[in-house]
C-alpha cells in the first residue's frame, strides 16, 4: 500500500468521499483526487463498478462502496483500533454517520421546498436518530445555564 497509486473518484462535493479523503490527509499519504462535474457524470457513471461513486482505482484496480472503501484505507494507516473492541467503537461511529447520511439523503432529494420541509419535519418528529441528538444536545445546553434549570 506505501507506493500504491490511488485515484479518488467522486462529485465536486464532500458528500460520501470525504472521509476518504480525510484519511489520506490524516495519514499525509497522496492522492489523485477526481472531482466528476454533476454533467460529466452519466458518461462515468458505466466506469464505476456499481454504478455509484465513490470508486477508488488502486494500481490499477477499480473498488467501490463508501464504506468498504473507508474501512481498508483505515485498516491500511493504522486508524482501525488495536484490538477488535477498539475496531466496534471505530464501526459503531461509522454506521452512526451512515444513519445521518441516510435521513439527509432523504430530505436533499427533495427538489420541491415544500416537501424538503415536510420530510425535514418528518425526520425530526417521527424518526428516533434525530430528536435523540437534539435532546442530548439542548440537555447538555440547558444543563450548562446553572442548576436551576
Ligand atoms: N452505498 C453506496 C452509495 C453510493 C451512492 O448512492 N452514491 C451517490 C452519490 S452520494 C451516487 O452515485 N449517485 C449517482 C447515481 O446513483 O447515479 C456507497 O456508500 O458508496
Amino acid at each position: 500500500m506505501s507506493s500504491s497509486k490511488v485515484k479518488i473518484f467522486y462529485l465536486d462535493y464532500m458528500g460520501r468521499a470525504e472521509m476518504i479523503r480525510l484519511l489520506f490527509a490524516a495519514a499525509g499519504k497522496p492522492f489523485e483526487d477526481i472531482r466528476i462535474a454533476d454533467q460529466d457524470w452519466p458518461k462515468w457513471k458505466p466506469k464505476a463498478p456499481f454504478g455509484t461513486v465513490p470508486f477508488v482505482e488502486v494500481d490499477g484496480e477499480v473498488y467501490s462502496q463508501s464504506i468498504a472503501i473507508a474501512n481498508y484505507f483505515a485498516k491500511e494507516f493504522g486508524f482501525f483500533g488495536k484490538n477488535n473492541k477498539e475496531a466496534l467503537l471505530v464501526e459503531q461511529m461509522v454506521n452512526l454517520i451512515q444513519d445521518f447520511i441516510q435521513v439527509s439523503v432523504v430530505i436533499e432529494e427533495q427538489q420541491d421546498q415544500k416537501k424538503k420541509v415536510g420530510a425535514y419535519l418528518k425526520s425530526i418528529t417521527q424518526s428516533t436518530l434525530l430528536p435523540f441528538f437534539f435532546y442530548s444536545r439542548c440537555r447538555q445546553q440547558i444543563s450548562s445555564f446553572g442548576k436551576h434549570y
